[in-house]
């Protein structure tokens, strides 16, 4: 048997040249005299993607032929960031481009600064998910991503006067080389209708769904390159189109404008990500969405993955679909109706597969962003749905009525439907029900979902819990964005750690080799001016790299607490006005935020506008001598955190106990040599355990402290007025000093701190203060600070997604890598 040949591209400086004008003057039609900077990037963009072919159109046959055990990863969200750079790393291409580009007198940098990134996610679950595929691809497991090819990414940041005000996110209007379309592989998904009742061939009465409307799911797939010789594996994204049925119908009545109209709505599905980070709005679009890329999923693999004469009974040995969070739950009642309603199946048959399918990751610990979804709505849009989810339901308390049969109020706690105040689906139930795992994504997280969250499931069902710490790929967070570490580390343990990173250990020793400390501090500081640089052009921010980099980036959040830190600089900046701290006294920082607030998040918004608004005064105070600064670029997204993050001395994560589920941004940092100033609060908890407690500052509540402050009744006003330095920081926000006298302005916020300051804030102040002290005192030695910097890196290789992965595979998944064929 012949098998026939895949092309291959010349891996010289000449065959890429060729390619590469190959693809301007034939791909985009233009000569490179008169080409555009867009024409350019588009044409580099094809030329990359043609070299990483051969290994993604090997990797689908050989997984076509071995049929091996794959990862299905369900994400509604996926924040790919820039792809040209990874593509160039993956591919090995970095030096033959760099020489072929220039002969062409083409400069690379410009190329890559022409790239729209992909914001197809709201913040770390959606960049999650993007490290995560990227360590399956080079760690050669064989593994899908299913999600949603939004047309309009997260918002565009702006500020006006300060406050946020957001853009479209036209991300496609350029072009976009990465994505292969394919409408000719269309799946049509139902909506609406009702279930109807009916006789089969045999006179069995069964059930189906005849949907009211439906749409046309266009896949499109893109390379996911893993690093070196690793698979490229594939993440399809879904985009929806009217399908010519519904077109048709309407067309015919004659109503033109409606057909239109229609065409538009059924095509609203994909159009934009909803840039809600944490709390759910119930929007029955965003219901459409969790179906619409769910059931496309499904169908896809079910249908075109799957061999045409697979028996679905094996399916759990083939697959499994890890739910990220609750967004794709859905899709539960989904392979149920398939196996059930379209093959025919009985339902304990189907329940007993179906059970085998899934596992679920939370990413929460907020009750409010637990999704919940009412029963009217649901059962208007998925009425078939919502029969199955009711039969899960009385199956599921059935059982638990036999194992706790005098217990009547627990059965009720764990119903999957929630009574009041309406009557809804609690999607985390559903879940729980239905995976073999459920798992948390830090220590401490898992800890508190088996204890508080999800308490009876886990009396009821103890081993199906689990934690997976996260982690981040150093490809893009260390290696890409950082070539100056990335080049020292390579020179001092070898390369290996880019696919290994547990050899950072290899560092250890060099944290007190002075000539090392020397070049690391070095790397830094030329991180920090190339920020500078950056800030500078993108934003006309100045800032100087001879200060302390303080850095807090992460969506905009009251249990963040970004007030927190506003508050020690305001605390700061009062202080020195008052004359009782002398300019000379104080350490030189530049505080940076990057952060965007969820467009319908008030609060959110206006600490924002506060943030610029104290940064305005400070930044314009000659009295400072430039000594502190506040740098708020707009608009943060994974680029700006590429050249951000590496710069960075300092880490803030502090965020309140018990709130953040995980972090991954306070990862990226330790990697790139910052220091933590953090809480005892999610993935901080083993950052701090591996780095020592000597490198890292740790103040303010621990969870069961706060879980006892609340419980005994939290009055933040007591600290107001038994705290000095935090009253006359408060005060000075609320006497309009930073409004322009207008007392009105942040008045909001003060009295929300003061009067209910759910995320304590007010509590942890002079804990904090006095951290920062401590950091202000260990910066002053600067050898010293290197050292720990350098210890940093050493002990952070337990944060790489290779290492999440691993631990997905071993616990949950049960999948092997499979690498492509020769
Ligand atoms: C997201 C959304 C997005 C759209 C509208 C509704 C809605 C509701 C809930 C959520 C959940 C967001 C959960 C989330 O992003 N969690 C973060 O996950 C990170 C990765 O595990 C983790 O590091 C962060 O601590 C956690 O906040």
């Amino acid at each position: 048997e012949t098998t026939p040949p895949i092309a291959t591209r010349e891996h010289t400086v000449e065959g890429f040249v060729r390619e590469f004008l190959r693809e301007l003057n034939f791909g985009q039609g233009v000569d490179l005299t008169r080409a555009s900077v867009n024409d350019k990037y588009l044409a580099m963009a094809r030329t990359v993607r043609h070299y990483l072919m051969t290994r993604w159109l090997s990797t689908l046959r050989s997984q076509a032929k071995l049929q091996a055990k794959s990862v299905a990863y369900l994400s509604a969200e996926f924040l790919l960031g820039r792809q040209l750079d990874n593509a160039l790393l993956a591919s090995g291409l970095e030096d033959i481009v760099k020489e072929g580009l220039a002969s062409l007198g083409i400069d690379l940098e410009e190329l890559r600064q022409a790239e729209i990134e992909p914001g197809l996610g709201n913040g770390g679950l959606g960049r999650l998910a993007a490290c995560f595929i990227d360590s399956l691809a080079t760690m050669n497991v064989p593994s899908i991503g299913y999600g949603i090819r939004y047309e309009y990414g997260i918002f565009k940041q702006t500020f006006v006067d300060g406050w946020q005000v957001e853009k479209p996110d036209d991300w496609l209007r350029l072009g976009s080389p990465w994505e292969f379309p394919h409408p000719e592989a269309a799946v049509k998904v139902g909506f609406g209708g009702h279930v109807e009742q009916y006789q089969d061939d045999d006179g069995v009465v069964k059930r189906r769904w005849v949907p009211g409307w439906s749409v046309l799911g266009v896949p499109y797939n893109y390379m996911v390159p893993g690093y070196d010789a690793g698979r490229v594996n594939t993440l399809r994204l879904w985009s929806a189109r009217a399908t010519r049925a519904f077109d048709l119908e309407i067309f015919n009545s004659g109503d033109y404008a409606e057909a239109v109209r229609a065409q538009t709505f059924a095509e609203n599905i994909s159009k934009v990500l909803y840039p809600e980070d944490s709390t759910p709005q119930g929007k029955e679009l965003r219901l459409q969405q969790q179906y619409f890329f769910v059931a496309c999923s499904i169908k896809d693999f079910v249908d075109q993955v799957l061999p045409a004469d697979f028996d679905l009974h094996k399916l759990p040995d083939r697959i499994v679909f890890q739910l990220n969070d609750t967004h794709p739950v859905i899709a539960v009642p989904e392979l149920m109706r398939v196996l059930v309603d379209e093959k025919g199946w009985e339902w304990d048959e189907a329940w007993a597969v179906t059970k085998q399918c899934f596992a679920y990751t939370c990413h929460t610990l907020l009750p409010e962003a637990l999704e919940v979804w009412p029963v009217e709505l649901l059962g208007r849009l998925l009425p078939r749905h919502l029969e199955i989810i009711y039969r899960i339901n009385d199956e599921f308390l059935a059982e638990l009525r036999v194992a706790y049969p005098n217990d009547e109020l627990r059965v009720r706690r764990m119903s999957i439907i929630a009574e009041y105040p309406v009557r809804a689906v609690r999607m985390a139930y559903l879940a729980t029900v239905a995976g073999t795992k459920v798992n948390g994504v830090a220590e401490l997280h898992s800890q508190l979902l088996r204890d508080k969250v999800l308490d009876d499931f886990a009396a009821y069902w103890p081993d199906k819990f689990t934690n997976v710490t996260n982690g981040v790929t150093p490809r893009r967070f260390v290696k890409l964005s950082n070539p100056g570490l990335s080049g020292l580390i390579t020179e001092a343990i070898g390369d290996g750690w880019v696919t290994d990173l547990d050899q950072l250990k290899g560092l250890e020793p060099l944290a007190d080799d002075a000539e090392f400390r020397r070049r690391f501090r070095e790397i830094k500081y030329a991180n920090k001016q190339r920020l500078a640089g950056v800030l500078a052009e993108r934003d006309n921010i100045v800032v100087n790299p001879d200060t302390l980099f303080d850095v807090m980036v992460k969506r905009l959040h009251e249990y963040k607490r970004q007030t927190l830190k506003l508050l020690h600089i305001v605390s700061l900046y009062e202080k020195i006005t008052t004359g009782e701290l002398a300019i000379g006294d104080v350490t030189p920082r530049t505080f940076a935020f990057g952060a965007k607030a969820a467009p319908g998040y008030v609060m959110a918004k206006q600490i924002i506008g506060l943030i610029n608004a104290v940064g305005r005064t400070i930044n314009d105070d000659p009295a400072l001598e430039g000594r502190l600064r506040v740098a708020f670029p707009a608009n943060y997204n994974v680029t700006l955190a590429e050249t951000l993050i590496p710069a960075a001395d300092l880490s803030e994560q502090i965020s309140l106990a018990g709130k953040e589920a995980s972090g991954t941004g306070n990862m990226k940092f330790m990697l790139n040599g910052a220091l933590t100033i953090g809480t005892d609060d999610g993935a901080n908890v083993e950052i701090r355990q591996l780095v020592g407690d000597e490198n890292f500052f740790l103040f303010g509540l621990t969870e069961p402290q706060v879980a006892e402050v609340v419980e005994r009744g939290y009055h933040p006003s007591a600290y107001y007025e038994t705290n000095l330095d935090l009253r006359n920081a408060l005060d000075l926000i609320a006497s309009g000093a930073f409004s322009g006298g207008d007392r009105a302005v942040f008045e909001p916020i003060v009295s929300n701190l003061l009067n209910e300051d759910r995320f304590l804030a007010l509590a942890d102040f002079q804990a904090y203060v006095d951290a920062q002290a401590r950091v202000d005192a260990a910066y002053a030695d600067t050898d010293d600070w290197t050292r720990r910097a350098v210890l940093n890196v050493a002990r952070g290789g337990f944060f790489s997604s290779d290492r999440s992965m691993r631990d997905y595979i071993e616990r949950i998944w049960h999948t092997y890598p499979v690498a492509p064929e020769a």
